[in-house]
């Protein structure tokens, strides 16, 4: 048998100087579904996400909080990983940043980069002092120009404050590798997704690239830089560098590392992308080390139409919608209701209407209506087919081809197209049902209501097994209606060569997919 093909995908380590929102569940989230994709597709899967815990906003967090950073790190970082468990991911490895791996993983990278040259034959990092805005909030470095000023203090275009700050710092020659970077994207045009995020991160390496601050003396909480008692490393530095620390760097020669690296995928949100799609694959080439193969960078939420902020007290806590409306409800919505990369906004009655319309009337409703009638006039088992017509050929056809139309949407991110790929073999189940209607059948030609319930089994197996990356739950529970062991639930068994057996026994059918009634209406469909 031959080896299965590595698949490394990472979300960005989460700030750990707050509680995790609806915000910082999407990135994971999406990641969690790729992972589950790829995995029933055959990949060996490393899927990575964890805490971001160094740097200036982190060390202020704590000291707010009254506490040390370091257990303030451990406290809040528990949070991120109980954000996991909540949210049913399926990730390999959950990094933190302040972990001795990580430790000698940064500073390896440091000397690596410091002992290479740039493009042009100069130093990658030298010593000079800097003088520059800088914000705590992004943790980010400004240019004047960048900046607004309004009651005499500037902001940088995310909101931020900026702060005037001068230092002895190490540099990192960024300027010298703006050539080597348009040609990378150039090069491998699926580098940067979706296309408009590729083109403003071209335009912006086209405009000119100042070489980067990458170390810092006027406070302590970080990664030491190697031989210069006094610097911290820029917490970007470190905090890219998760990506390495967790497929085992330094150790190149590591199976993992061999296995794993380059990653397939970093996904991000819109306002990370510059890190990684410019400096990061330029501290990689300046280490000798392969970029990544591609980053992806989605839009933001709003909540019903409000930017989210802790200021307007509009933060949506995921606990809370879950608790609401179910997991598998919210992670279907999240990722169908706005197209992948596209800002979105959540508001309490879109969520209902997906549950209400699509999970409970279109999806739910197939399945029950079928499983329902195969309990009760097919003895609770799988029938026995007869001849087909071309309407059941035509319906098998698209089961059968769904998971090549899935695929090529997942692969590029576009994980609400794959789901209405799904929606559309669901809707035409529906329609198939209504006419034939099987249920008349019953007297006049029990062998044709036979055939065309094995039919419409056949398509709820494929739609089920297809199901489960994004509802893992609610697509297990189908799953299990059918009686499939666990070994029958990858892709390798989709298509006509794994068909069910006729007079395979079938448990007794369940909804798995509940209407949501609002709070009022309930009383006024009592009367
Ligand atoms: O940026 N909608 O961490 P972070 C959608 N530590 N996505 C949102 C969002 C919203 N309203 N708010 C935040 C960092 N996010 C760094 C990363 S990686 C080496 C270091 C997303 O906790 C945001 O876009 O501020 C980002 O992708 C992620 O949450 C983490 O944000």
């Amino acid at each position: 048998m031959s080896a299965r093909k590595p698949y490394y995908v990472t979300t960005p380590i989460y700030y750990v100087n707050d509680a995790p929102h609806i915000g910082h569940a999407y990135t994971t989230l999406a990641c969690d579904v790729l992972a589950r994709f790829m995995r029933l597709d055959g990949y060996d899967v490393h899927f990575l996400t964890g805490t971001d815990e160094h740097g200036q906003k982190v060390e202020k967090a704590a000291s707010a909080a009254g506490m040390e950073p370091q257990p303030f790190t451990d406290k809040v970082s528990r949070n991120f990983r109980d954000l996991g468990q909540l949210m049913g991911y399926s990730n390999d490895d959950f990094i933190r940043t302040t972990e001795p791996r990580h430790i000698k993983a940064s500073q390896a990278i440091w000397q690596a980069m410091a002992a290479g040259k740039s493009p042009k034959g100069r130093d990658n990092i030298y010593l000079e002092k800097y003088g520059g805005w800088y914000a705590v909030r992004d943790e980010a470095f400004y240019g004047e120009d960048e900046l607004t000023k309004r009651d005499g203090k500037m902001f940088a275009p995310s909101g931020a404050e900026a702060e005037w700050v001068e230092e002895p710092s190490y540099f990192f020659r960024l300027s010298d590798w703006q050539d080597t970077l348009l040609k990378h994207y150039e090069d491998n045009p699926d580098f940067i997704g979706p296309a408009s995020r590729r083109n403003e991160v071209i335009s912006f390496v086209k405009s000119g690239l100042e070489d980067l601050s990458i170390s810092r003396t006027t406070f302590g909480w970080g990664v030491p830089v190697p031989g210069a008692p006094g610097h911290i490393m820029y917490v970007w530095v470190d905090a890219l560098t998760n990506y390495l620390t967790a497929v085992g760097y330094p150790d190149t020669k590591s199976e993992i590392f061999s296995k794993y690296w380059t990653a397939d995928l970093h996904m991000v949100g819109k306002d990370i992308v510059r890190f990684h799609a410019v400096y990061w694959p330029a501290f990689l080439m300046a280490a000798g080390i392969k970029p990544q193969k591609r980053v992806f960078a989605h839009g933001w939420w709003t909540n019903e139409g409000q930017k989210i902020s802790k200021s307007l007290g509009n933060v949506i806590v995921p606990a809370e919608l879950v608790a609401k409306y179910g997991l598998d409800q919210l992670r279907y919505f999240l990722l169908r209701e706005v197209p992948f990369g596209q800002d979105g906004d959540f508001s309490n009655a879109a969520m209902v209407r997906r549950m209400n319309t699509d999970l409970a009337n279109d999806f739910g409703n197939l399945v029950q209506r079928v499983l329902t009638q195969v309990n009760r006039n097919c003895n609770a088992a799988v029938p026995q087919h007869g001849e087909y017509t071309s309407a059941d050929l035509s319906i098998l056809k698209r089961a059968h081809d769904l998971l090549d139309r899935m695929r090529v949407e997942i692969q590029r991110q576009s994980f609400h197209l794959a789901l209405e790929a799904m929606w559309e073999l669901i809707a035409a189940g529906n329609r198939y049902v209504d006419a034939q209607a099987p249920w008349g059948l019953k007297k006049t030609d029990p062998e044709r209501m036979a055939t065309v319930l094995y039919v419409l089994v056949e398509v709820i197996r494929h739609l089920g097994i297809l199901a489960q990356p994004v509802m893992p739950i609610s697509a297990g529970k189908i799953l299990d209606q059918l009686g499939l062991a666990a070994d029958e639930r990858g892709f390798d068994r989709l298509g006509l060569t794994h068909a069910l057996e006729p007079g395979r026994a079938l448990p007794k059918p369940a909804p798995v997919f509940p209407r949501f009634v609002v709070e009022g209406e309930a009383a006024k469909a009592q009367g």
